[in-house]
């Protein structure tokens, strides 16, 4: 046990019995949001060469008036294991969750079961992409499997039901619902918000297709990468926008009747027919707007129920949090969707407002991870953690007291090969400054390959530096790092 799980815990123990001073009104409510493939190149507050768009005014509201994290990653950069995490606090390995295929045992212990036991009321509305019926929350309302964009279906513990409007909408409404008239009063909550946009087929709410639809957004400067520098991951993956996106299925090119704007798009098409680089400049402006329409609903629902939280008095004593389940490329290294422990795809917003503990307008930059946010939860519940949960309260560093010996080092791994977009298995150990990436198995050459990149030089990971004798020293550590953390969060053996 590290030394800040015995501070944490002690402090745990203080907040404990302040708490059974509280009464239950007293107790922090908890407001989780949570959406799908939201990059934070794609958050206003995260600045970057999108930031002038003004993409997300109510997100930001929540920088503004609270705390950025910049360097809070994922353990498992893909949709179902990342909601496994959330709720279990484990490595996908021990929650049992390794890729979207495979099931998830709800029998286990999560973060909510103990909240409830607690004295929470919990709460869990949109996407949760696990199968079977969830255990924890005294309300639930979720989303079979993807969910739809439009009328969807959303399953509860009455059965399946039909629900009409447009997904974030219908979120949004559900949740304010369950806020204004189906809670109980007298109860502090956990509610979590979990929409499905932004994730692919990226479709927008009616009256956000004409959003953004007169300028042009600027292209990431490594749109038309050749991987060269990079190992054989890179250069077999199906995920650019050159090849992988799909003209019909996902940008709705040929779809001219649905709305005024898919019918310019075919008639674009059919009257330019663009090809090479002018097809994935094309597509590329097609993709981000309406990726950032379907972010503007997802916005419009941040900002009502920020304001329905003033309007009710409860935003005093309620602690807002905005997160996404992984990053996402928005036309770097020319790809879409994630997978890889890369930057874009293994970093992830996370933004939180906590009136009188969060600072307005501070930013943390220790190495945070999604294995940290159920203890996080318990923390501020003022609950202890279990030992088998293998992240650390981030409490203290929303306060901005960081214990010195807060973690130097982030594991990671990905499990689906072969799979959509066929990114090949791989591992790795993050620092501040410097990634090692150790791919391995099924088409991976020789059946394990290394890359090695130093993120102050080259933030952009276009070289790997594995091969180069200067960074020896560095690499032959990081492999003994990689080998602690694998023994330290018990990965089973090597394959
Ligand atoms: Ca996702």
């Amino acid at each position: 046990m590290s030394t800040y799980r015995i501070k944490s815990l002690l402090l745990g123990l203080l907040v404990t019995s302040q708490l059974g001073q509280l009464s239950a009104a007293e107790k922090p409510n908890i407001i989780w949001i949570f959406s799908d493939d939201h990059s934070y190149q794609t958050i206003g507050a995260y600045g970057g060469h999108l930031q002038k768009l003004n993409m997300t005014p109510n997100i930001d509201r929540l920088a503004k008036e609270g705390m950025r994290f910049d360097r809070c990653y994922v353990s498992n950069s893909i949709c179902g294991p990342a909601r496994a995490v959330l709720l279990t606090g484990k490595h996908s390995h021990l929650n049992g969750k390794l890729d979207n295929r495979g099931g998830f045992n709800h029998d286990q212990q999560n973060f909510a079961k103990i909240l409830q036991k607690n004295g929470y009321q919990t709460a869990m509305i949109g996407k949760i992409h696990l199968n079977g019926k969830m255990q924890g929350f005294d309300y639930w309302d979720v989303l079979p499997g993807q969910g739809k964009y439009n009328n969807p279906d959303f399953i509860s513990a009455k059965g399946k039901e039909k629900n009409t409007g447009y997904v974030s909408d219908v979120i949004t409404d559900k949740t304010l619902t369950w806020l204004k008239d189906q809670r109980a009063k007298d109860k502090p909550f956990m509610l979590m918000m979990h929409h499905k946009a932004p994730h692919r087929n990226w479709t927008p709410a009616k009256r956000h297709m004409t959003k953004y639809a007169d300028i042009e957004i600027p292209e990431p400067p490594t749109l038309f990468d050749n991987y060269e520098g990079r190992g054989t991951a890179a250069h077999k993956q199906d995920m650019t926008i050159d090849k992988t996106m799909r003209l019909v299925q996902d940008l709705k090119v040929k779809k001219g009747g649905t709305s005024e704007q898919y019918a310019k798009r075919n008639k674009y098409y059919e009257e330019h027919n663009p090809t090479g680089k002018d097809l994935v400049k094309w597509k590329y402006q097609l993709y981000m707007k309406d990726y950032l329409r379907c972010i503007w609903a997802v916005d419009e629902s941040v900002g009502k129920l920020l304001d329905y939280l003033e309007e009710s008095g409860l935003s005093k004593n309620t602690i807002v949090m905005y997160c996404s389940d992984q990053g996402f490329y928005m036309g770097e290294h020319g790809w879409f969707d994630k997978r890889f422990m890369y930057e874009e795809s293994y970093r992830t917003p996370l933004l939180v407002r906590w009136p009188d503990a969060v600072k307005p307008g501070s930013v943390n930059t220790d190495l945070v991870q999604n294995i940290d946010f159920a203890e996080t939860f318990l923390a501020m519940a003022g609950v202890d953690a279990p030992e088998e949960m293998q992240g650390e309260s981030i409490v203290p560093l929303m306060k901005g007291k960081t214990p010195e010996d807060w973690r130097k080092s982030l594991y990671y791994h990905y499990y689906e090969y072969p799979g959509p977009h066929s990114v090949r298995k791989h591992e790795g150990v993050s620092e501040k400054r410097f990634k090692l990436i150790r791919f391995y198995g099924r088409d991976v050459p020789n059946g394990e390959e290394w890359e090695f990149y130093d993120l102050e030089k080259d933030p952009s990971e276009m070289k790997s530096q594995y091969s180069n004798p200067e960074y020896q020293g560095e690499v032959e550590r990081m492999k003994k790092e990689l080998t602690r953390l694998r023994e330290y969060y018990k990965v089973p053996e090597k394959k």
